[in-house]
């Protein structure tokens, strides 16, 4: 009441100004403590950045619970897109997952973290053949998840036979019903492998072969997804889609008409990794996050999941992996086909070869 009087003392206008000038006081204090409070809520926040369909869930609530922690993920569907979002849009992240040549990118070009190998004793149980790579000497930034080849996924109902060719994407009567990955390294690769060359080539005019068989037969391309050939494949939208090996055997579980075959020409095989971003706003959870996935138990729960091979020797040994994806040559090919796999590597300037012509394919078949 009293504080009512005093104000009704002022002059209409002067009471206007001062309680616009109160007005936008309330409103500064009480968005600078929002964001405090916002701030504290989050700071045990940990921001994880992984390829789509390519976690058991329950892994997730299982070390927040452990460690009294929120975890925020998001999904990516191609190594380029990640590397994008780190490098032109600064996205923060904590832990990423990046395939074996995009780790010698990334650091090379001071992206990623060292790694504090006495947090992270779990290392001892990965499978000798896979640790100190060509693309991390020593294992200084990174350490498996998880490997798989390409190869093609189609629905045998619809092809009436068994396909074991990289020939059968370019097959006529399958016009308009195949599915190629957006994948610029990876599908140029196939298509160097199945015209003989290495796919790893700087030659520019090996490069533009491969991009120009593809445009030549456009007439059997659906689409280009973004990991999500699988889903198009599932749906009936198309018959043969090339695609990553796990993400057919996801929805094999529960269509009976589909099958994963690595073409008899042989294939790409990547290890993707875990790894820490340069800047990383919580190291200790992160370095906790990657030592909880390489405990056998949890690799093995990870793997039987998203059914592609796991690089924890433990895990097998232990008898852990379900014994039908151990038998599952499209999951673990036996040597005469393993020894048909290639990597992909770093190219250094040649990249831009393949992302030239990469882009002239998208735009050469306008889909
Ligand atoms: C998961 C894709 C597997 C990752 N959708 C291949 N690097």
């Amino acid at each position: 009441m009293i504080a009512m009087l005093f104000w009704q003392k002022y002059p209409k206008d002067i009471r206007f100004y001062l309680g616009l000038f109160m007005a936008v006081l309330i409103l500064v204090v009480g968005v600078h403590s929002g964001l405090k409070l916002g701030s504290s809520l989050f700071k045990n926040e940990l921001r994880i950045y992984n390829w789509s369909t390519y976690i058991d869930p329950d892994i997730i609530i299982e070390f927040e619970k452990q460690n009294k922690i929120k975890i925020s993920y998001d999904t990516y569907e191609s190594n380029e897109e990640l590397y994008e979002q780190l490098k032109h849009h600064s996205a923060h992240y904590d832990i990423i997952f990046p395939s074996d040549y995009m780790i010698e990118i990334m650091i090379a070009e001071g992206m990623l973290r060292k790694l504090d190998r006495q947090a992270i004793p779990n290392a001892v149980h990965l499978e000798p053949q896979f640790i100190n790579p060509p693309y991390d000497p020593g294992n200084q930034y990174s350490f498996p998840y998880q490997w798989g080849t390409l190869g093609i996924g189609y629905n045998q109902r619809a092809t009436q036979t068994e396909i074991d060719s990289w020939s059968a994407m370019f097959d006529p009567q399958y016009e308009g019903r195949t599915a190629w990955l957006d994948a610029t390294r990876y599908t140029l690769g196939v298509i160097l492998i199945y015209l003989g060359f290495d796919p790893n080539t700087t030659k520019v005019d090996e490069i533009n072969q491969a991009r120009d068989w593809i445009i030549q037969h456009k007439a059997a391309i659906a689409a280009f997804p973004p990991d999500t050939g699988e889903l198009l494949l599932d749906r009936g939208d198309v018959d043969l889609t090339f695609e990553w090996s796990g993400d057919v055997f996801q929805v094999m579980k529960h269509n009976p008409d589909l099958r994963y075959v690595i073409p008899k020409e042989g294939t790409i095989i990547w290890m993707d990794n875990i790894a820490i971003p340069k800047h990383c706003h919580h190291p200790t959870l992160a370095h906790k996050f990657i030592n909880f996935v390489l405990e056998p138990e949890v690799g093995a729960q990870i793997s039987n999941f998203i059914h592609y091979g796991t690089p924890n020797k433990s895990a097998i040994a232990r008898g852990l992996i379900s014994p039908q994806d151990l038998e599952n040559p499209g999951i673990y090919p036996p040597p005469e086909v393993f020894s048909k796999l290639q990597y992909i590597k770093d190219v250094g300037e040649a990249t831009a070869l393949y992302e030239q012509a990469w882009a002239e394919v998208r735009a050469g078949i306008g889909r």
